[in-house]
């Protein structure tokens, strides 16, 4: 019988939805040693951690994480609040002994990062960050075909992050569903939220970044504040374009937005090597493209893997159904889960840590301090 691993969850939006969602389902699709078990809902606002809490099943309701945090009936403490409480949380947990799932970004910045990876080092508790897309069976298996050398030397790394959700100046700044606008709250724009994102998956595929130079714009230069009430100026990037340099020669272009008209969550990567190239669209998340050189002349082409044989050599798949019926979105974060408890268990770390998130968050820094300088920057650490 597995043992039970008992989840304190701080937050109950969007991101408190998807990992519940991933503690609920996992333990029914793979066999694993620890078993989810929702012990805590914690959050604020009685009412709605209440009603959350009873939705997905949580046990009790706590309404400070400090006392969630010393709660001796909590083994892990998942952290799904915005960014700016991120390294508060994590250094208390890490202190109290917790393993810790962080949602993305790590952090404000890394100097808070910095100290939330030495936190965690210090305690010794299993971490982990959420970058959800590393464990969609596509992008998996994009990181094997790479390591497998069939690209041969890669030259390229292109990715793009698109949106189009804050056009309108009638979005607030700050709140619930807006703090992501809020620079005090997200600590940056589209760089932290969602070039994250595609930074992760790129170390992850390709290897550290050494050096970027970066744009960013922000479109709409003030905006009203949900709390106080007042217009006030924009502190965060709504755009931002870089390109970059990776330790293994190959060249960086990435670019990500929330101005992208008719985009609502446009992730694709292109990855161009001497000997083949790989892509893929968020929109068609189970679909990975492959362009190999070394085929026949006359059957050459772009081919679209669809990547649900789980009899093959597809990732997670053999968890799910028969070949061909295809998961989601949210089959990602089960994936995540199962690698971490797993790793629990063998006393594993399960990737990305905290301390690989933190190579994110240097890019993440760099490419704003370029777009500020104006100049290329070095990626600390790389
Ligand atoms: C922003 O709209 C957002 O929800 C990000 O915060 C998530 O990380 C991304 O996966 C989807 O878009």
């Amino acid at each position: 019988m597995a043992k039970e691993f008992r989840i304190g969850m701080i937050g109950y939006g969007f991101m408190g939805r998807a990992h519940s969602n991933a503690y609920c389902k996992v333990g029914h699709f793979f066999d694993l040693p620890l078993r989810p078990v929702l012990q805590a809902a914690c959050a604020r606002n009685e009412e709605k951690v209440k009603a959350f809490a009873e939705r997905w099943g949580y046990k009790k309701v706590v309404l400070d994480w400090r006392k969630l945090v010393e709660d001796k009936d909590i083994d892990a403490v998942d952290i799904c609040v915005p960014n700016h409480l991120h390294m508060e949380i994590a250094l208390a947990a890490a202190k109290a002994g917790k393993a810790i799932l962080c949602e993305k970004p790590l952090a404000m910045n890394a100097a808070e990062g910095e100290k939330m990876v030495a936190a965690v080092e210090k305690a010794g508790v299993p971490n982990m960050v959420w970058f959800n897309y590393r464990r969609v069976p596509a992008v998996t298996l994009a990181k094997k075909i790479i390591d497998e050398g069939r690209l041969g030397r890669i030259f390229h790394y292109r990715a793009n992050f698109l949106q189009d959700w804050t056009i309108s100046a009638e979005v607030p700044q700050g709140g619930a569903g807006t703090w992501r606008l809020d620079v005090a709250a997200a600590g940056s724009g589209v760089t932290g939220d969602l070039l994250a994102h595609c930074i992760d998956t790129a170390l992850w595929h390709n290897g550290s970044i050494t050096t970027v130079s970066a744009l960013t714009e922000t479109f709409v230069k003030q905006r009203k504040h949900v709390e106080t009430g007042k217009v006030q100026p924009v502190g965060i990037d709504d755009a931002c374009t870089f390109i970059c340099r990776f330790a293994n020669g190959s060249l960086g272009n990435f670019e990500s937005t929330r101005y992208a008209r008719g985009h609502k969550a446009l992730y694709t990567f292109e990855i161009n090597g001497e000997k083949a190239s790989i892509a893929w669209d968020l929109h068609d998340l189970h679909r990975l493209k492959w362009f190999d050189h070394r085929d026949e002349g006359a059957l050459r082409g772009w081919r679209s893997i669809h990547v649900t044989d789980g009899g093959g050599a597809h990732p997670y798949m053999d968890k799910w159904w028969v070949p061909g019926l295809q998961i989601g979105y949210e089959h990602s974060f089960v994936h995540q889960v199962a690698d971490f408890l797993e790793g629990v268990a063998k006393n594993k770390p399960a990737s990305p840590t905290f301390r690989d998130a933190l190579a994110t968050q240097y890019v993440c820094d760099a490419v704003l301090a370029s777009a500020k300088s104006g100049k290329w920057e070095k990626v600390k650490g790389a």
